[in-house]
């Protein structure tokens, strides 16, 4: 799409399709096809800014990795022959053992198009509710406390109350890493208007590191510090009865829920593990604010308690009526860039469409009048860890999962893994090949984001275009159109005969309408747009149910979603986790994400300056339980849960607390052997919501006694087998392994040694020494550059890589004194090492930020305007203010 006065006429609005903020993004195809993204300056989510992970956009569309053709048993299939697969085994199973012996499992990433279509096709023509998504283990409680409290699952704010507000409490929010622009719009806002920011978190994560208190409650302890909120501000009289009284039901239930939970800021303190004076100044600071904004994301919803945290949140804003005004509100930032549209369109298996629900007789019959549907479920189906589990009991024999990666990413993943392979028929559409793909009877290549068209909605119910800029690789193509083929082969044609996602949305939007009558909040009726509306659509928030009405800001006038129209109080209280720590499994093992992986790497796995930041998997323990179980700094750890095993390198930090322990969750089986965190997480959920406790399960932590250790540098994309342990991450021009064995240091140069491919003598360097301790080898190619290097060493005895890692990326032919010194890893010609890499804007690593602070740099705006660390998506920040206090402290003494 051009765009009217742009200087580059080529450029393309389009959404990114990474985290909840949904940012707009312009693209560029250059001559050579490759692409560069900046930020739409005209987005109103981002206004032209964009996070590390949306600025290397541009370097996740090319083809490496794409998988082109559908294939059937692992064989590539045509496109008739693979849809005729699909389509009978589902008819075919569900005539033989009826409707919920089928089902699909989605994602929060597919586009609302692709969305309504899947959930049409399962609810409303095979005819059961078993289609769950992977917003089961991501929003799943938020939708159930909103829909506990305002009979509706709606974010009332917007992201302009984080600007206006005067306290803001972010609460299981990584902000900084997870929704790096909304925070980075916060912190703007406090510059000028001297916001507080309150973090409750266990770990003091980049996020905390920036904020005026940081609460490190113990883990799964939140019920309580709200209640403590709640029963404080009764006390202190700041409860708004007007409010109360004209607008919520349940208030008395709800407040002396609190007071029996809650009866002291002491009590609360001693019960989540804080001290009593910040507890205090948290409640102050909250009863006497007016304009408070409360933001809760995975720290809330990925609990066994995760819903009563959410109502716990909500019930103190209810209480002092600081809810749909400017700069105050419950706000549940979405993980996914379209974990809202999935929400819309009925993609949990307990939700119908339209924000209509099962409970309802009338909604159901609604619904199947609208869709002239034969068949609809008339109850809720499965959710994702009950759906895992029927798949593994034989009860589900039909799978079929797109746009996500359960293999990894479900909890107690080893038995999800079993159940996919003992899985009688598995459908996977992805882009790439993954974890999850292994187990696929029929593979599907769907397009991927820059090569389809469809809408998404972020937090802030804004709902934006992704466009097209490339077309999709080789037979590739959009989801919405695979799940419409198979439908038509099952003999549902007349339903889903679209011509492309304008009229999917165009459906949608008239669905959200339908005999709607001012019932459901969502309605986007007045979306119900042509094909040329569509394509010029700006972003807008939803509802829009007239086009001259506005609804900004929700339920500003007191009135719900509800029968009675008043929002709901629930009484919540405190009690045990499903599961705690013990003698056997002593450490609560807390698992999230980093600030430059997207969950299992798929994509930005491949982008060599996302991984600087963080090559390896990690797990950050504490200095006295690093002691306590013999753990150096580096040392790799084999973690052990009731579900698994997995291993990762220690990293010794003050940021989590004795007796906790935290591990990424992005390592897949394509990145590391065994690093993933799913495959240790406990699969206990929340009662009402279903959702799986991620944040929390008991472990046992063990020195892994390593006798060797490797890194092979290489243009090849390899899945070592037989290592103990091997991790990788992407470097210019090919992957840098870092592998270690529990085996004698000759042996394991045997077991490394097998990864090197046969190349001519000629053109392979080797070094061995005599007593068998290290091994070092470099080959070239024909035109005379590096191709492979590897070194074997004992542990800490590895020679420096930085300059190897340059001449892979550079394919330059090497110079003779360079061949002499390769087996040395050091260059003939000294260079600065840049060290880990910090920002990753801007490829700036440790040693030079250490170097400017040696220079005098002592600030973070100095480091930015001397190396421009820093000042472009500013993640990095708090991190370089680590490096100026550890200079400053170096300097002390
Ligand atoms: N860089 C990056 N950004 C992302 C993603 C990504 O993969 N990478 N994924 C996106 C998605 S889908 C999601 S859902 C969001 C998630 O965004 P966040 O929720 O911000 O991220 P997490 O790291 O999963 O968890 C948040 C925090 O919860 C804390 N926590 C653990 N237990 C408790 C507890 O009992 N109480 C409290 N109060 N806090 C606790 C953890 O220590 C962690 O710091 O991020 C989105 N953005
Ligand atoms: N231990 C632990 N586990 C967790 C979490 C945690 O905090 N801790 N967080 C949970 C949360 S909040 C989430 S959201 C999940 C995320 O977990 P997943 O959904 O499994 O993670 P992704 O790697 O984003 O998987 C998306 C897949 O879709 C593919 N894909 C990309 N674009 C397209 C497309 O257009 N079409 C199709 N068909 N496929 C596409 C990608 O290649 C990738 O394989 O993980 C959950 N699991
Ligand atoms: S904050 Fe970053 S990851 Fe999230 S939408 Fe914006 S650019 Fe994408
Ligand atoms: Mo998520």
């Amino acid at each position: 799409m051009n765009i009217p006065g742009d200087p580059t006429a080529a450029a393309v609005r389009t959404t990114c399709p990474y985290c909840g903020v949904g940012c707009g993004v312009m693209a560029d195809v250059a001559a050579d096809g490759s692409v560069s993204v900046r930020g739409d300056p005209d987005h109103p989510a981002n206004f032209g800014k964009l996070c590390s992970k949306g600025s290397a956009l541009g370097e996740t569309t090319g083809l490496d990795g794409r998988m082109l053709y559908p294939e059937i048993a692992g064989r590539q299939a045509c496109w008739d022959d693979a849809l005729d697969l699909v389509a009978k085994r589902f008819t075919d199973t569900i005539a033989a053992h009826g409707p919920d012996s089928v089902a699909f499992y989605v994602s929060g990433q597919l586009l609302t198009e692709d969305y309504y279509v899947a959930n049409k096709l399962m609810k409303g023509f095979i005819g059961s509710g078993n289609i769950d998504t992977n917003s089961r283990l991501c929003m799943a409680s938020s939708v159930a406390g909103h829909r506990r409290a305002f009979g509706e699952d709606v974010v009332p704010g917007t992201y302009e109350d984080f600007e206006e507000a005067d306290l803001v409490v972010l609460t299981g929010s990584n902000t900084a890493w997870c929704h790096p622009i909304l925070y980075q719009r916060l912190l703007a806002a406090r510059r000028t208007r001297g916001t507080k920011i309150i973090v409750i978190d266990p770990r003091r994560t980049a996020t905390a590191q920036e904020c005026d208190l940081h609460l490190a409650i113990d883990p799964g302890t939140d019920v309580l510090l709200f209640n403590g909120v709640l029963a404080h501000l009764a006390r202190s009289n700041v409860i708004d009865q007007n409010y109360v009284g004209a607008a919520t039901s349940g208030f008395a239930e709800a407040l002396s829920a609190a007071l029996a939970d809650a009866p002291s800021s002491a009590s609360v303190a001693t019960g989540c593990g804080l001290a009593e004076a910040d507890v205090q100044l948290f409640f102050q600071l909250f009863a006497g604010t007016e304009r408070t904004v409360t933001v809760y994301s995975q720290g809330v919803n990925q609990s066994s308690r995760g819903t009563d945290k959410v109502n716990a949140i909500v019930n103190c804003h209810l209480a002092t009526g600081r809810i749909g005004r400017p700069g105050m509100g419950p706000f549940s930032v979405t993980g996914q860039p379209n974990a809202m549209g999935g929400r819309e369109v009925g993609g949990l298996a307990n939700q119908l469409a339209a924000h209509m629900g099962f409970e309802s007789p009338e909604d159901i019959d609604r619904v199947a009048r609208f869709w002239r549907a034969p068949n609809i479920a008339s109850r809720p189906g499965l959710k994702a860890v009950d759906l895992f589990r029927a798949v593994g009991e034989g009860r589900i024999k039909a799978l079929w999962v797109m746009g996500t990666n359960p293999a990894v990413s479900m909890p107690d993943a080893g038995r999800v893994r079993a159940a996919l392979k003992s899985c009688e028929f598995v459908v996977v559409s992805d882009i790439t090949r993954t974890d999850t793909t292994r187990y696929a009877d029929v593979y599907l290549p769907a397009a991927g984001w820059g090569e389809k068209d469809g809408t998404v909605t972020n937090s802030e119910r804004r709902i934006s275009r992704q466009r097209a800029f490339l077309p999709p690789p080789g037979e590739a193509r959009p989801d919405w159109r695979i799940v419409c083929d198979v439908a038509r082969r099952m003999g549902f044609g007349d339903a889903f005969a679209y011509d492309g996602p304008a009229a999917i949305f165009r459906e949608h939007a008239a669905l959200s309408t339908y005999e709607n009558g001012g019932r459901r909040v969502f309605d986007i009726g007045a979306m119900a747009m042509d094909e040329a509306a569509y394509d010029a659509m700006p972003p807008r928030h939803w509802p829009v149910a007239e086009e001259s009405v506005s609804h900004h800001r929700l339920f500003a006038d007191g009135r719900f979603p509800t029968p009675d129209g008043r929002a709901r109080f629930v009484a919540v209280r405190q009690d045990r986790l499903a599961r705690t720590v013990d003698a056997t499994f002593p450490i609560a093992l807390n698992t999230g994400r980093l600030r430059d992986q997207w969950h299992t790497m798929t994509r930005t796995g491949r982008v060599p300056r996302l991984a600087a930041n963080t090559p390896e998997a990690m797990i950050d323990i504490s200095a006295a339980d690093a002691g306590a179980y013999g753990l150096a700094d580096g040392d790799l750890a084999r973690v052990t849960s009731a579900q698994g095993t997995a291993r990762a390198k220690a990293r010794i930090t003050d940021t989590v607390r004795p007796g906790q322990a935290f591990l990424p969750m992005h390592w897949s089986g394509s990145f590391a052997t065994n690093a993933a965190a799913g495959s240790i997480s406990t699969p206990d959920v929340d009662p009402i919501s279903g959702q799986p406790e991620l944040k929390h399960t008991p472990v046992h932590i063990a020195r892994e006694e390593i006798n060797w250790t490797a890194v092979l540098l290489t243009r090849r994309d390899l899945r070592p087998t037989g290592f103990v342990h091997w991790s990788r991450h992407a470097i210019e021009g090919g992957w840098a392994y870092d592998l270690c064995g529990t085996e004698s240091p000759d042996q394991g140069i045997l077991l490394a040694r097998s990864l090197l491919p046969d190349v001519r003598p000629e053109h392979l360097v080797e070094y061995r020494d005599r007593h068998g301790r290290t091994y070092r080898a470099a080959s070239l190619d024909e035109a005379g550059t590096l191709a492979e290097v590897m070194f074997v060493a004992p542990t800490g005895e590895l020679p420096p890589r930085d300059w190897l890692q340059l001449l892979i990326g550079s394919r330059q032919p090497l110079s003779a004194a360079e061949r002499m010194a390769l087996l040395s890893g050091r260059s003939p010609v000294p260079m600065a090492s840049t060290g880990r890499i910090v920002c990753s804007c801007f490829n700036v690593g440790v040693n030079q930020i250490a170097s400017a602070v040696a220079a005098g740099c002592s600030t973070v705006e100095e480091v930015g305007q001397s190396l421009r660390a820093g000042t472009n998506c500013g993640s990095c920040r708090s991190e370089i203010r680590t490096i100026i206090d550890a200079g400053r402290l170096q300097a002390a003494e």
